[in-house]
């Protein structure tokens, strides 16, 4: 919908401004929003992380608050003609709730799911979880952070016991002596990231940098790794074979601090440079020269991101890297350590409070009885009414309109008709469900599906907080309220809480009949209306969610009981776990313990496996994924940027110019990318920073340029993460 003609600032108004954060990424970069008679603009602002700077994607980000593609009212799909047509936001919310009971009442609670973002502020992604277990009733909840970090938190979770991104504060990396980025592009993804690197190196520093790409960010390395994509863990393995030979493993650590390291060596020893070498291209000698370096180094920090991640053998290639850490001892000493980059901008914060599948607020598991009685008292229902754990995103977003699956599906803060891999597959599931709910503040693609959509407010329109890749707890200031016809989240869930909650007592009025703005009658047990109960259950205030959130936290892994707004206020940030208001918060883990049963981080045997697709004659090139400056994921946002757009405009697919010669592709021609999924279209970017056996393309754009129209769906046997990062495919002139 348009509203073009609403101006940004009532005439004569007072510029004013707020302190706040970027919307997009997880460096969450500090911003100041200035009001006046011209608009919104975005300042810079100093902030531990950024240090005053911002990406392109930071400065144009208000661009979106007036846009005049933004979403203004509900939209509701005519029967007849299949149109979206608007709607009162009543309506809309009773067309939900009409078809979420008509697929409960027929095929059980479970019928209807959830899928959040990891873009969502704390407060969001913990009422969302909470509606969905006792709003809904139904165990089907997941979130786009599955496609995200899940590997790397797994990885953590197993080895450390707890998963915290960065377990240090970022400025560390400036006083690294070795930093070691496996996947990771941050010159793109976080630019402002790049002064830590360069004062890295400023300070004596070496940066090695793994990645089958040179990119901006391997360009400033000392030593570049490229790669085969997926033979990451040969290459940590390796690592550690060499570490070991040459006497730099901390032994006194790994007796101290850690179990299980016997069937590590044993496991690594068969990893002989030279058979990682042959696996991966990567040179023995710079295999060597890296080991040196991680071995030999004072401060050594090793990174992993998206790259390394997003991988069905993810998890394992990551503990590969965990593995190398710990046997060098870095885990908690001082400037020291490993840690996975965050993606989104609540990346951390949003896989914490229970949009996880198997996950209660805290970071408590949804199958642990004690967890289940805790939060439990905290909503005020019995602990057997919370519903069991649901499945891992793509599982649940494959299983929609399946027979036994899920047919109703309300989504928000996630694009996956651009953002899924096997994407086609995806969205076909999506035309299969009885009813989509779409809640986003433009027409994304999956929201241009949807039955119903229902307009959101923007960063810059409400409170909360966010939690960044150091797990430091932020707070987002609202400049201005929404729009007039546009909601919160936490809006909508509470009134769509309220009606599920009329709805549910067969004493009332139908809701449909009920003359617009009329209170339901009386019917509740102890003469308390439901409508009034859920309202209190779920509160729209996002003060009032923090202030619950931190008793639901309270005793959990993610411990925000200490943290308040203001204290956020006072301190740039707090980290967690923060128990208590006058204790203190937790800028540095793992110290003196990790957080398992017994304090030891626990090392696991990880082997390398091949790519759940192997190239053939037929698809003879790894294809890998990943992203640009400008845009942002699924470009729901930043392709509607003008300077953005204008930066990159559409979808490339970037070759080596040997491999180039060899298919007759030039520069800017047409070129087919075809796995056996499917195939995607977009001009030829000759690259000789790319190996000749692999190509890339980045996923932000939609249509015939999706690059997850051939990407695999495999996923990771425990996190659930798809292998975004590599699969077989042909590149054919178009
Ligand atoms: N501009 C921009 N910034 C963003 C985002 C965005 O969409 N746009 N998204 C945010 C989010 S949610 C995330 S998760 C982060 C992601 O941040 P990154 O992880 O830095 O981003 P990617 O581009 O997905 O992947 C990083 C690199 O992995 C390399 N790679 C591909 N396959 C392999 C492999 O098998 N092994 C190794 N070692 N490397 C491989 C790619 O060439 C790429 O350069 O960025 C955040 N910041
Ligand atoms: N091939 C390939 N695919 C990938 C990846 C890759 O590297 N390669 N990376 C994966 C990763 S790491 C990620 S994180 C995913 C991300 O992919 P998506 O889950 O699709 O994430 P976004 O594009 O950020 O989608 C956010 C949507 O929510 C809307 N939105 C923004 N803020 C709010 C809000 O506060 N409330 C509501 N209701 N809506 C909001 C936006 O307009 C947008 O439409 O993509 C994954 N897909
Ligand atoms: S680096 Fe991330 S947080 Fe910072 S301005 Fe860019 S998108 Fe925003
Ligand atoms: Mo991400």
């Amino acid at each position: 919908m348009t509203d073009g003609a609403r101006s940004a600032t009532p005439p004569g108004l007072t510029p004013r401004e707020v302190a706040t954060h970027c919307p997009y990424c997880a460096l969450q970069c500090g911003m100041t929003l200035r009001e006046d008679d011209a608009g919104v603009t975005v300042l810079p602002r100093q902030f531990p992380t950024n240090r005053g700077g911002l990406c392109q994607k930071g400065w144009t980000a208000a661009e979106l608050l007036d846009h005049p593609e933004r979403l203004t009212t509900p939209l509701v799909r005519d029967p007849a003609t299949g149109a979206l047509l608007p709607a009162s936001w009543d309506t809309a919310l009773e067309r939900v709730v009409a078809g979420i009971r008509a697929v409960q009442d027929d095929a059980g609670r479970d019928a209807v799911a959830v899928f959040g973002g990891g873009g969502l502020t704390n407060e969001k992604a913990y009422a969302l979880g909470k509606f969905a277990r006792i709003g809904l009733r139904t165990r089907h909840i997941d979130y786009n952070g599955r496609f995200c970090m899940s590997s790397a938190a797994a990885a953590g979770m197993r080895a450390f016991g707890i998963d915290r991104g960065l377990p240090f504060p970022l400025a560390d990396l400036g006083r690294a002596d070795t930093l070691l980025l496996v996947g990771a592009n941050p010159a793109e993804t976080m630019p402002p990231l790049v002064r830590w690197l360069t004062e890295q190196r400023r300070n004596g520093g070496q940066l090695i940098v793994v990645d089958p790409r040179v990119t901006a960010t391997a360009r400033q390395a000392d030593l570049h790794l490229q790669p085969l994509p997926g033979t990451d863990l040969a290459v940590a393995n390796a690592l550690l074979h060499i570490a070991l030979t040459e006497g730099w493993v901390d032994r006194a650590y790994v007796a101290d601090r850690t179990s299980g390291f016997d069937a590590v060596r044993r496991g690594v020893a068969a990893w002989w440079p030279a058979r990682a070498e042959q696996l991966s291209g990567v040179p023995v000698a710079d295999l060597e020269a890296t080991a040196r370096a991680l071995g030999t180094g004072g401060r050594v920090i090793i990174l992993t991101a998206r790259g390394a991640e997003q991988h069905a053998k993810g998890v394992d290639t990551v503990t590969g890297y965990v593995n190398l850490a710990l046997a060098l001892g870095l885990p908690g000493r001082d400037g020291s350590g490993y840690g996975c980059l965050t993606g989104q901008g609540n990346g951390q914060g949003g896989r914490e409070h229970g949009q996880k599948a198997d996950q209660l607020p805290g970071y408590r598991r949804i199958d642990d009885p004690a967890a289940r009685e805790h939060v439990a008292g905290v909503w005020g229902v019995p602990a057997d009414e919370l519903p069991g754990p649901g499945v891992p995103a793509y599982q649940l977003l494959d299983s929609l309109g399946t027979p036994g699956g899920p047919r109703a599906l309300l989504v928000f803060g996630s694009n996956p008709v651009v953002s899924a891999p096997r994407a086609a597959r995806i969205e076909g599931r999506l035309r299969d469900l009885d009813l989509l709910v779409v809640a986003d503040l433009l027409l994304s693609e999956t929201a241009a599906l949807a039955d119903v959509v229902l307009p959101t407010a923007q960063w810059a329109e409400e409170d909360g907080t966010m939690t960044n890749l150091e797990g430091r707890v932020l707070r987002r200031r609202a400049l201005r309220p929404p729009p007039p016809g546009v909601r919160t989240d936490l809006a909508i869930i509470a009134d769509l809480a309220a009606r599920l909650a009329t709805a549910e007592t067969p004493a009332t009025q139908p809701p449909a009949a009920r003359p617009p703005g009329t209170e339901p009658t009386s019917t509740g047990p102890a003469g308390t209306r439901p409508e009034a109960v859920a309202a209190a259950r779920f509160p729209a205030a996002p003060a009032a969610v923090f202030a619950e959130l931190r008793r639901a936290s309270a005793g959990g892994a993610a411990d925000y009981a200490g943290i308040s707004w203001d204290r956020i206020d006072a301190n740039d940030g707090v980290y967690w776990p923060c128990p208590t208001e006058d204790g203190p918060d937790t800028p540095r883990l793992f110290a003196d313990r990790f957080a398992t049963p017994d304090g030891r981080a626990r090392f696991h045997a990880v082997d390398h496996r091949p790519a759940a697709e192997e190239v053939c004659a037929t698809y003879p090139l790894h294809f890998t994924t990943g992203r640009v400056l400008a845009q942002y994921q699924s470009g729901t946002q930043t392709r509607r940027v003008a300077a953005l757009r204008r930066a990159a405009p559409e979808a490339f697919v970037e070759l080596h110019p040997d491999l180039a010669t060899r298919l007759g592709i030039d520069d800017g021609d047409p070129v087919r990318v075809t796995s056996r999924r499917g195939e995607f279209s977009a001009p030829a970017r000759l690259s000789a920073g790319i190996r000749p056996d692999t190509v890339f393309a980045p996923f932000h754009y939609a249509g015939a340029g999706r690059a997850n129209s051939v990407t695999n769906d495999a996923v990771d046997p425990i996190s659930g993460m798809p292998e975004f990062k590599i699969c077989a495919v042909r590149v054919e002139k178009a």
